[in-house]
């Protein structure tokens, strides 16, 4: 018997920074809704779903960044995505920028939760790859402050749900092969992935024309390699003047793209995933019991950085 989830994966056009909360949850909820028209379980939301991108800006005024994050989940302006989920009977993914406060501390994390079809959520993670700088970097076209503002995550979870294994990982994680390798170990069976991605990266400009052609294959190889489904969803176009990538999509695990949004707006690219298509994958070329030599990979968890050999003398 196939196991199928209908997913929407709901990217966002461009969020400005005077959008409020109030106009970003109701185009959500607008997602929310044509996703359930149309028979879906699961609509999956971008990175940062509730804001501008607003690591782009130095900000040194606390209460100024404060204002980007959410303090409790669901919160005021949020409870209506959850309430609405329940009503419909529909599960979501968000990205979103968290405040915590744990032993009496404030941190900051990269945060994204998966919110079952009864409101509820069923788990949540914290963004491990962060990209970009700590300090100020006035030379940007825009800056990239995700090293600043948040603190890393520290696993790659996988949670029971949807009829399978769901597993959740966010932006620049997508670009790790490891990412998906620790979430293969787990069995899973979808990975949910939200991301913000501007088509210029100011310390590597000869990379730009590429940027769609890397969104794709890096998501399409973490699918093959895992034998498991990838749902990449952008926030896509011109947002306070910076150019966003957008290239939603929906990956199976033989690595094919099966549905695609085509615009740089808010759009829903739709499409009913059979779980069980991983098996194939999981059990013959990526069986891992049977043909990983984990004795031979020390170097992925005991180095971070590159260590070539010495040159040998001519
Ligand atoms: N949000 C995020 O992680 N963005 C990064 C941009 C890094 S610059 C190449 C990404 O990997 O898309």
């Amino acid at each position: 018997m196939s196991r199928f989830v209908h997913v929407a994966a709901a990217q966002l056009g461009p969020i400005q920074r005077s959008d409020s909360r109030r106009d970003v949850v109701a185009r959500l909820l607008a997602h929310l809704h044509h996703a359930h028209e149309m028979g879906c379980h699961l609509v999956v939301f971008p990175e940062l779903a509730l804001t501008t991108f607003f690591p782009r800006w130095y900000m040194e005024d606390p209460e100024e960044l404060n204002a980007f994050y959410e303090r409790e989940m669901p919160g005021p302006e949020t409870r209506i995505l959850f309430d609405t989920a329940a009503r419909l009977g529909i599960g979501f993914y968000l990205g979103y920028a968290e405040l915590a406060v744990e032993q009496g501390v404030e941190r900051r994390y990269n945060t994204a939760i998966l919110v079952g079809r009864d409101g509820k959520i069923v788990g949540k993670y914290r963004k491990v790859h962060l990209p970009g700088h700590d300090q100020h970097e006035p030379w940007r076209a825009f800056q990239h402050l995700e090293k600043r503002y948040f603190e890393p995550g520290d696993d790659f979870g996988v949670w029971q749900a949807f009829g399978g294994v769901m597993g959740m990982a966010l932006c620049n994680d997508r670009r790790w092969s490891e990412t998906y390798r620790v979430m293969g170990l787990q069995g899973a069976e979808m990975i949910l992935l939200g991301y913000n991605t501007p088509v210029h990266n100011p310390p590597a400009p000869e990379h730009d024309d590429l940027s769609m052609f890397h969104n794709h294959l890096v998501m399409q190889a973490g699918a093959y390699q895992n034998g498991t489904w990838v749902v990449g969803v952008a926030k896509a176009g011109k947002e306070e003047g910076c150019e966003m990538i957008g290239g939603t999509s929906i990956i199976a695990p033989s690595g094919e793209i099966v549905a695609a949004c085509s615009t740089k707006g808010d759009e829903l690219a739709i499409a009913r995933c059979d779980l069980d298509l991983c098996q194939s994958y999981k059990s013959t070329t990526f069986n891992f019991d049977r043909h990983r030599r984990p004795e031979a990979y020390g170097r992925i968890t005991s180095q971070r950085g590159a260590t070539p050999p010495q040159p040998v003398a001519a």
